[in-house]
């Protein structure tokens, strides 16, 4: 059984590649440039799946193609018998399960808000500083969370801390996660300095956010 890795490059499918790593499974990855003008997915990620984005994996076992990280991740941490699943406690699992689906659900959409706005000319700068209120709720939300524990689930680190990866380096790209937050500074270093994290961004190719 193999996993191929529909990797698009500077992109969320980074954290599928650290996943597979953490967990051990074999994979291979076909990797892919976003258009330079436009920046978005080149046409051929659409014969893998009809929304053309990425990460998008293929199970060359069960034959299965899976679009959506979150789906991704838990889909890889079924294959591992639940390595970096669900914790046993209560607490932690209610956790997981919340970070697990707020990666996407709620801090990405304000930061690709934000990146689409540094695109736009004029109007875009004064919309800019309208979004980065929103944008601080959240991290100041995540920096209390994780002043209070060593990672996002609890003491052992999951998927959700694999989910949370993407928007908080984004964040720190363009985002204003900087110092000022040191629990939250401090995960994203303990994240890239994991072996696994380190093999993945080897084999991944030239990454712009670690
Ligand atoms: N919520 C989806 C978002 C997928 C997504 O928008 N991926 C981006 C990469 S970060 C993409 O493929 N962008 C290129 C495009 O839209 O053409 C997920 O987590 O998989």
């Amino acid at each position: 059984m193999t996993i191929i890795v529909h990797h698009l490059e500077n992109s969320r499918s980074q954290r599928i590649l650290w996943m597979l790593e953490e967990l051990q499974l074999p994979y291979e990855i076909r990797r892919y440039e976003r258009n330079t003008a436009t920046m978005l997915a080149p046409p051929e990620l659409k014969r893998v799946h009809p929304l053309g984005k990425s990460p998008v994996i293929e199970d060359t076992e069960t034959g299965l193609v899976i679009a959506e990280t979150g789906a991704i991740v838990e889909y890889l941490v079924d294959l591992a018998d639940g390595k970096l699943g669900s914790p046993a406690k209560r607490d932690d699992a209610l956790r997981y399960r919340f970070w697990l689906h707020y990666a996407e659900g709620s801090l990405m959409p304000p930061l690709l808000v934000k990146l689409v706005l540094t695109r736009v000319p004029i109007f875009g700068k004064a919309a800019q500083k309208r979004i980065q209120p929103m944008i601080d709720v959240h991290l100041d939300y995540v920096e209390a969370e994780l002043a209070k524990r060593p990672w996002f689930a609890g003491d052992a680190m999951t998927a959700a801390d694999v989910m949370m990866s993407f928007p908080l380096e984004a964040a720190r790209s363009r985002g204003g996660l900087d110092e000022s937050r040191p629990a939250t500074i401090a995960w994203l270093d303990k994240v890239h300095a994991r072996p696994a994290y380190q093999t993945a961004l080897a084999k991944g190719g030239p990454y712009a956010y670690a």
